[in-house]
Formats: structure tokens, sequence, C-alpha cells
């Protein structure tokens, strides 16, 4: 892609009211646009502009004062794109800052592309790939620990181990290159043993990356879980006592919910979307059946369910039918109204959601049956969808490479494999990656970011 030539320009912060709203500039005219829309408060057009100084003044519309603003220049490459930026504070409403926007339009900048202005930080060598796909999770956060690995992301953790691999697989790509003139057929032993010694630790250095695009995964998105049982045993209180408010109508009727309800709620750090579903049973009411049929098709689509029992009834043929079909998915059997009553010999998280027992407990069970096999350490945390698809690419490569080399064949067919793994690592970084994929990223971005 070209360097930008043109000046773009958009509102930065989200529409609605707010004490302070920002309109950017960034690109080559950024400055001159400043000083034909900025007079100073006595008037005058500024002299100098300092580079990352605020300075106050007013946004001129032909004669008219549009708004009272802080204006400042960053200096490139000193700046969020890498060009010359211009910050424009205005007051945080939506007809001030569109009159702002209208007046550098009119001056000669133009509307961007969604996500163009981090788009131009990666184009300028500001961050790479990964550290600007990093950017969307951080505004998109949902917990303290989503954000925590987007930050970490974005400072460039992820980008290092990635090219730490890159040049672990380069160093032997290098050393195979300087034996290559082992006699065809004819590689010793020792050699093809070490080789495979040395695939096996990349391999496992992928496997760590792996793990960690699965918890960042987690992290950025979310899981879905469903509460699902028989009527009444209690699922609506349980999202209500997980909620921490009284979301979801409870009633002694069995059958109170008809339609699913889902919330988000904060497990230790993980952002879940829990959905409480209508109890399942045979019913003649249509209505009713209806949700039955919503309950079974959330149910298929959680990554965990929290299947309800009542130890005030006690386990029947439903219960045990619901625990058949809910066999085959993660789950927890959570067994409520423990407060009343407990069924022996039933192995279950026992809560009550009346008194909040054992609540505590079953979020930490959920926590862990979600990290299950996934290292909770954030410095092995990151990654994507995308960033898990290059690594899983890479490590097919890898693989491949250890096969042949076990097999005593020529070292040049394995560095055909390395230099694929290579390349495929470079997808997340960015340094291999076409001009198509750099911008589908990027239209996932809002306008102004
Ligand atoms: N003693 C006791 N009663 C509970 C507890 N949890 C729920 N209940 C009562 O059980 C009844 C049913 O609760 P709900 O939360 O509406 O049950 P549900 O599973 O959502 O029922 P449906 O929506 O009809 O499928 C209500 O009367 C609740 O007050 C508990 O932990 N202890
Ligand atoms: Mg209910």
């Amino acid at each position: 892609m070209e360097p930008a030539r043109d000046t773009i320009c958009a509102i930065a912060t989200p529409p609605g009211e707010g004490g302070v709203g920002i309109v950017r500039l960034s690109g080559p005219r950024a400055l001159e646009i400043l000083r034909r829309m900025f007079r100073t408060r006595s008037g005058r057009p500024r002299g100098a502009w300092e580079s990352h100084r605020l300075v106050l003044g007013f946004v001129l519309d032909g004669d008219e004062r549009v708004d009272e603003v802080l204006a400042v220049y960053f200096r490139a490459p000193q700046s969020y794109t890498g060009e010359d930026v211009v910050e424009l504070h205005g007051h945080g409403g939506p007809a001030p800052l569109k009159r702002i926007v209208d007046v550098a339009l009119r001056a000669g900048a133009r509307t961007p592309e969604p996500g163009e202005f981090t788009l131009r930080a990666f184009m300028n060598g500001r961050m790479d790939l990964a550290q600007a796909e990093a950017v969307i999770d951080i505004i998109r956060a949902r917990t303290d620990l989503s954000l925590r690995q987007a930050m970490s992301q974005f400072s460039g953790k992820l980008s290092t181990r990635v090219r730490a691999l890159q040049d672990e697989i380069l160093d032997w790509m290098a050393q195979l290159e300087a034996q290559i003139d082992f006699p065809e057929d004819d590689i010793p032993a020792a050699a093809v043993a070490e080789m495979v010694v040395r695939a096996d630790a990349i391999l496992a250095r992928f496997d760590v990356l792996l793990a960690g695009a699965d918890a960042g995964r987690v992290l950025r998105d979310g899981v879905r879980i469903a509460i699902v049982g028989c009527p009444n045993v209690g699922k609506s209180s349980l999202l209500n006592a997980l909620l921490g408010e009284d979301r979801a109508i409870v009633t002694d009727i069995p059958g109170t919910t008809r339609d699913s309800i889902e919330e988000w709620i904060n497990v230790r750090g993980i952002p879940a979307r829990i959905v409480d579903t209508a109890g399942i049973r045979a019913s003649g009411d249509a209505i009713e059946e209806m949700g039955i049929e919503r309950s079974r098709a959330m149910l298929a689509l959680a990554d965990l369910a929290l299947v309800v029992l009542d130890a005030a009834r006690g386990v029947d043929a439903d219960d045990e039918e619901i625990l058949r079909i809910s066999e085959e998915k993660p789950r927890i059997v959570v067994l409520n109204k423990c407060d009343v009553s407990d069924v022996e010999g039933r192995d279950a998280v026992r809560i009550s959601a009346r008194t909040g027992f054992g609540i505590d407990a079953l979020l930490e069970t959920i926590r862990s049956r979600i990290f299950s096999g996934i290292p909770l350490d954030h410095e092995e945390v990151g990654g994507n969808l995308r960033h898990r698809d290059a690594l899983l690419r890479g490590r097919a490569h890898l693989t491949q490479a250890r096969e042949t080399a076990a097999g005593g064949l020529p070292v040049d067919f394995i560095t055909i494999d390395l230099k694929a793994a290579v390349l495929a690592l470079g997808e997340i970084t960015g340094s291999s990656v076409t001009d198509q994929v750099i911008r589908r990223i990027f239209t996932q971005f809002c306008l102004g970011k």
C-alpha cells in the first residue's frame, strides 16, 4: 500500500453528550488546516505551533466562532499515526463536533474509512498488525482481565514471542543450509535425532502460543453459558444470583420463564453471556413448547451448560433426561435449594440461589472449567482467531518438517516447510499478509479510530 498523501478528519469520541469531544486530523495537511480554522482567544491566528502542546482558542467558520477548543499538534512521526496529527478538543456534543469536522472537510480534509487512523499507524510502522488488532480489543474489553490481555498484546508481547519463534526457526534453517552438502540418503543417525529434538522443541513453543490464543479468544469474545433444567428448579433465581439483580421473573409456578433471557456477567474476569432458559418438560402449551425448543437450541449453542437440579424436590426422570441430553456438552451439574435439603451421593456443585450459598464456589468452578487446559498466565495469553489459524498452519508445517527430518530425507525438503512456517507466523505480526487481509482487519474498526 502507498503511504497516505491526503489528510483525514473524524470525530474520535463516541456519539452522544460528554464533557469533551475530540476531532482528530491526520495527514500532511493537518497543520495547514488547523491554521486556517483556529484562532487564539485574542482572535489572531497562532504563529508557531509547538508539537505536543495544548493551546486554547476557537474554531472559526467564516466569522462565526463555532466552539471553544483546546488544540494540539503532534508533529510526525511522534503521533498515533506517525503522520502530522491535530486534535481539537471541543465541547462534547454532536452539534459542535460535527461543525468542527465540517470546517475541516471544507478546508481540504476528507472523511476516513473505518479504522483508517490505526491503519495508517500500521502502515507507518508505529505498530505491527497484532498490536493494531489489540487496539480494538482494548476498546471492547469487557472485564479487567480482557483489558489486561489486550494491553499485553498492544504493548507487543505476542509479537515479541512470535518473532522469537520465527528467529528460532530461521536459525535452524541457517544451520541446515550449512549442512546441505550431506550426501543424499546418507544423513547420519545422530544428525537425524538432533533435528527431531529441535523440531519438538519448536513444536512445544507453538503449543504454548496456541494455548494463549485459546485463552485470548475466551477473554476477548467471552463464552456462552446456558442455564438449563426442569421447570421450577430455580434457573431464573440462579441467573439473578449471578447477576446480583432481579433480572428474571421468579415464581413458584413451573413454566414461568417462556423466552430465554441473556445477560453479560463477569466470571472472575471472564466475560460470559449467560442465558436463562425455559424449563424443559413435556408441555401441552404451545408458547411454552416454543420456549422449550429455544432452550434446547441454547443448550446446543452454549460453550458450557449449567444443569440445575432441585434438592428440595429431588431428582426425577425428567431431570435424568436433561442430564442425558446435556451429557456431550461441557457442563456443570448444579444442585439448587440446598438451604432446604440435599440429595445424598449426587456429584454436583451445591448452592442456594435464594441465600447465595455456594455461588462463589460455582463461579470458581465455572472459571476453572472454561480454562481447563489453558494456562491463565497473562504472559502467555494472547491472540485471536486469525492468529490461532496462522499458528495452526505454522505448526502443521513444522510437523511436516519433523516428519521429513525423521525420515532422513534431504535437508532442503525440510527447509521448504520451515520457510512456510516462518511465513505463517509473519501473518500474525503483519510482515507477510496481503493488502486484502489488512483491509478486512481494519474495517472492523469504528470510524474515527
Ligand atoms: N428454598 C429455595 N427456593 C428457591 C431457591 N431458588 C429458587 N427457589 C424458588 O423456587 C421457585 C422457582 O424459582 P425460579 O427461579 O422461577 O425457577 P425456574 O427454574 O426459573 O422455573 P421456570 O422458569 O418455571 O422453569 C421460586 O419459588 C423460587 O423462589 C433456593 O435456592 N432455595
Ligand atoms: Mg425461570
